[in-house]
């Protein structure tokens, strides 16, 4: 009796509906690619070939500033879908060329992005006018994660053609509101199209609610009691 009621309750759990909740897609760029992304400009997935260890696995995302491939700031900041003044006041200086990437996620209210990043410059030598820069974006909205004048660089060991990174950190973004939003990033050169600067990304993610990781819980509770009764 106990024990079918019990399991009815764990095969119940397990066929919770999440809700409308999804991932990220490709957000630790495992597959080697920058699949499920939408890319404006110069996006790759790269291995620690680059000179910079990927947090997680073996592949992290790879967005960057300079090269033939590298996108206009009007087209990059279209992509996005960000008003063009909220990028323009992070560069001290217009932006000129890079890459934009996004993709939209569906969330519930509560729900939190978590991201790893790390931004690499070759702009540390020259001209604090080249204010390069990079951010990320939820819907309508960019905030800044670093820029050449604004951050503290590691330039212990550089990997080759930058001059030094922030090393990696992880930022964390709460969704206010239950709906679907478009989560991007972004990287600019400033004044000038050339000395690359590079935005890394890993594990992209926003992890499961919080209620299902309770419901191990509600089992525990159950096996308790039930020893109770028998005791
Ligand atoms: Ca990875
Ligand atoms: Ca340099
Ligand atoms: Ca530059």
């Amino acid at each position: 009796m106990w024990s079918r009621t019990l399991l009815a309750f764990i095969v119940g759990a397990l066929a919770l509906p999440v809700g409308a909740h999804a991932s990220i897609n490709n957000g630790d760029f495992e597959t080697g690619t920058v699949s499920s992304w939408t890319v404006a400009g110069s996006a790759a997935a790269k291995t620690s070939a680059i000179g910079v260890t990927p947090p997680a696995g073996t592949y992290m995302g790879y967005i960057e500033t300079t090269g033939n491939f590298t996108a206009l700031a009007p087209a990059v900041i279209g992509s996005l879908g960000v008003p063009p003044s909220q990028i323009s006041a992070f560069g001290t200086g217009a932006p000129t060329n890079g890459t934009g990437m996004s993709q939209s996620v569906t969330v519930a209210a509560g729900d939190q992005l978590t991201f790893d990043w790390n931004f690499i410059t070759d702009e540390l030598n020259e001209s604090a006018t080249f204010n390069d820069f990079a951010f990320f974006t939820i819907s309508g909205s960019a905030y800044l994660l670093a820029s050449r004048n604004g951050s503290t660089y590691d330039t212990a060991s550089p990997p080759p053609g930058f001059d030094g990174q922030t090393d990696w950190a992880t930022q964390t973004y709460t969704f206010p509101a239950a709906g679907t939003y478009t989560v991007g990033f972004g990287v600019f050169n400033v004044g000038d199209a050339g000395h690359n600067s590079a935005l890394l990304l890993d594990s992209i993610a926003v992890p499961e609610p919080a209620t299902v990781a309770l419901l191990p819980l509600g089992v525990i509770t159950l096996l308790g009691r039930r020893r109770t009764n028998q005791g």
